[in-house]
């Protein structure tokens, strides 16, 4: 893959040419997703301090056991769960998907009404200003949202269940404590077992997982440390095919996400953040309404071309890779976006003017150009560097170690710093372009 934008050219009376060009080159790679998650079982719940089911637990349809074993609540959420037996046989191993949720009783418990459920975390919870979207932990219920027409047949192929906007939630009030006795609670919501419903696997039609001969779509597990956007709500998946869900998921395996920066809580003296190691869950009040818990997880900070990827683009532009992908252009033209946050930008927006990656100085007095441009010093996925080429018919021909003159840097906005390089102007110089590449790191 090679990306170029050519932004001007200039040339200079004294034999000094620039070309002042922008490309990227090498393998592509797609840093914008998290990366395959690698389960830890201290992202999750490792204990169970306290559980009373209340009343009107229910219990499993196939086995006939009750979902009062609090146990289920620790380690990662559900990935697999079973057929019911109606139609498809029990014995078939399914993925946990939007329509089709966790619903055994080795997987979840049920908090009744009057009960409640209080685990421990398997490390502390920090308010990390890294993590995606703000949110810090996800809990994972069996919320779904059912097909149209409802068949509950969704292995037929993903491609022909289509979702409604309704999600079947039973509303559990959360809150939080970094020593189990001083409680915080989210009194106005988010709400534990409430959208989104959990999908268990990475929809990837390339790469299907051994777990049965009809399986033709579903691959890796999703990687439940990865919050979905807060923005996306039950209705925007309405009228959308089960793959299409999927697609919007990507890699996470959705959830109900909670930012700890709503709560008043005492702040970490270490790290500054806020912090919690306990969570408890309570049914709202109301017949029928008992909460399922499949898991509570931590979520992963995020890298910051990650964090700069959610902030400049909305939920849908990231599914369009043309306009939110690493290589797509924003919704303009001229840089692509691994370019732009590497430059230390904003997106590309419909209308924005290309401006120059370089900025050329002639410094007449000093009789030499000074070249200026600005880029990220933190962990970009590509880094750009400054090349320089006596012959511009030679495409082999371009380097670094071409650039000759003095380089100095010093710090612009925060991660970003403003090189320049001074190049002396000699009277029998040789043609020289310069070009700014960004590079694959
Ligand atoms: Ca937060
Ligand atoms: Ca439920």
């Amino acid at each position: 893959m090679h990306v170029c934008s050519l932004f001007s050219f200039i040339a200079h009376a004294k034999a000094c040419a620039l070309l002042l060009c922008l490309c990227i080159g090498g393998t592509t790679a797609w840093a914008i997703h998290p990366e395959p998650y690698d389960p830890d079982p201290l992202d999750f719940a490792v204990e169970v301090i306290s559980y009373d089911s209340g009343t009107g637990v229910g219990s499993d349809w196939i086995t006939g056991e009750s979902f009062t074993n609090a146990l289920n609540a620790l380690g990662r959420p559900t990935v697999d769960t079973t057929a019911h037996g109606s139609g498809v046989d029990p014995d078939w191993i399914l993925p946990v998907v939007p329509v089709w949720p966790a619903y055994r009783a080795t997987e979840l418990v049920t908090i009744g009404q009057g009960g409640h459920l209080i685990l421990r975390f398997g490390r502390p919870v920090f308010d990390h200003p890294h993590n995606p979207f703000g949110r810090d932990f996800i809990i994972f219920g069996n919320a779904l949202q059912t097909t149209a027409p409802t068949s509950g047949l969704w292995i037929e192929d993903p491609a022909s269940a289509s979702l409604i906007g309704n999600v079947f939630e039973e509303p559990g009030i959360v809150s939080v404590s970094q020593d189990g006795t001083n409680w915080f609670t989210f009194t106005n919501g988010p709400f534990a077992d409430t959208f989104a419903p959990t999908l268990g696997r990475i929809y990837d039609p390339d790469d299907p997982a051994e777990i049965g001969d009809w399986n033709e779509w579903w691959s890796a597990p999703t990687n439940p440390t990865w919050p979905l956007d807060p923005a996306l709500v039950a209705t925007n998946l309405a009228g959308r095919s089960l793959v299409e869900v999927a697609q919007i998921y990507g890699h996470s395996a959705g959830g109900t996400s909670f930012d700890l920066g709503e709560l008043d809580l005492p702040i970490d003296p270490a790290t500054g953040w806020k912090w919690i190691r306990y969570i408890k869950i309570e049914p709202q009040e109301g017949a029928g309404i008992t909460p399922e818990i499949d898991a509570v997880a931590i979520v992963s900070p995020a890298s910051d071309y990650q964090r700069w990827h959610l902030e400049q683009f909305s939920w849908e532009e990231r599914l369009d890779s043309a306009i939110g992908g690493d290589l797509g252009f924003g919704t303009g033209h001229g840089m692509p976006n691994v370019l732009a946050y590497a430059l230390g930008r904003d997106r590309i927006q419909e209308g924005d003017p290309s401006p120059p990656a370089m900025n050329l100085l002639h410094a007449s007095d000093e009789h030499a150009l000074r070249i200026q441009f600005t880029r990220r010093t933190n962990d970009s996925p590509v880094q750009v560097v400054l090349e320089s080429t006596h012959d511009l018919g030679d495409a082999e021909g371009w380097s670094t170690n071409n650039v000759i003159g003095e380089i100095t840097a010093w710090p612009h906005e925060p991660g970003t710093e403003t090189v320049e390089l001074k190049v002396p102007l000699h009277e029998s110089s040789d043609f020289d372009a310069y070009r700014l590449r960004g590079v694959w790191r």
